[in-house]
């Protein structure tokens, strides 16, 4: 185990690799970090945020579909948290400037109507939700070349940087709907089905996630399911994820 200091020192590494731009080293070339030591520098990192006034809007799970473990060379499923400064509007703008390298992921958003108690062991996550939303994700590793370790990724708050949710409609099952990524240059199908088998399982998930590492899940927080795809590059323009039957959300990279 790392000690509060060295957490906090690790937590303030990442923080400044974010604000400044630039990127920083794996974690583990100087240090040894178990799974619990590199939620525990995600906490400190998120205490930062919260301390300059930043509030947490929900959380995202990472690698819920085989071809972003893939193409991260990661297999197990992680958790991080959402900010009010990582949220851009459907149709905004997203400063390149502020971000590193950043990759956008199309992804599924749920909408937790009510506080969910993971320590209740009948709970039915499911009921918790009012309402689901294509989305984007904006990934940006504050790790060099975006190579990093399963413990690294946790500790960098799995790589969040962004986020945009098209329009919410009523919750309804969402398991096998098509999904599209695409600008002016590229373009990514797949399915929904990709998200271990359909995203409600992500939301069960995420319930044991919650459970296992103290995440609180509150009513009006979002939820994003992870990527469907392989992410690709954020470049400057319009990119638009669009899922059949759900909609679209767009941002634009400036
Ligand atoms: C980590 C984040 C993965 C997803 O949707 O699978 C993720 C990364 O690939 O840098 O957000
Ligand atoms: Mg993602």
């Amino acid at each position: 185990m790392l000690d509060a200091h060295t957490v906090d020192e690790l937590a303030g590494r990442l923080d400044a690799a974010q604000t400044a731009v630039t990127d920083t080293l794996s974690l583990a070339d100087t240090h040894t970090l178990t799974i619990d030591d590199a939620y525990a520098v995600q906490a400190a990192l998120l205490d930062r945020r919260t301390a300059r006034g930043e509030r947490i809007t929900g959380v995202k799970l990472g690698f819920t579909s085989k071809a972003k473990m893939a193409q991260m060379g990661v297999s197990e499923i992680i958790v991080g948290r959402l900010t009010d400064a990582m949220r851009v509007a459907d149709g905004g703008d997203v400063e390149l400037s502020r971000l590193i390298h950043p990759k956008v992921e199309p992804e599924v958003a749920f909408r937790l109507a009510r506080d969910v108690d993971p320590a209740a062991p009948d709970t039915d996550i499911t009921t918790c939700v009012d309402a689901v939303a294509p989305a984007l994700e904006i990934i940006d590793s504050r790790y060099r070349d975006f190579r990093f370790t399963y413990e690294d990724v946790v500790a960098d708050n799995t790589s969040a940087a962004g986020y945009a949710i098209g329009a919410w409609s009523p919750l309804r099952d969402v398991g096998d709907l098509t999904v599209r990524l695409s600008n002016a240059e590229q373009e990514v199908t797949g399915s929904t089905v990709a998200i271990l088998d359909g995203p409600l399982n992500a939301l069960r998930a995420l319930l044991d996630m919650a459970r296992r590492r103290s995440v609180p899940l509150r009513a009006g927080d979002v939820v994003l399911a992870g990527a469907a795809t392989a992410a690709m590059p954020l470049t400057a323009g319009v990119t638009t994820c669009e899922v059949s039957g759900l909609g679209r959300v767009t941002v634009r990279s400036v």
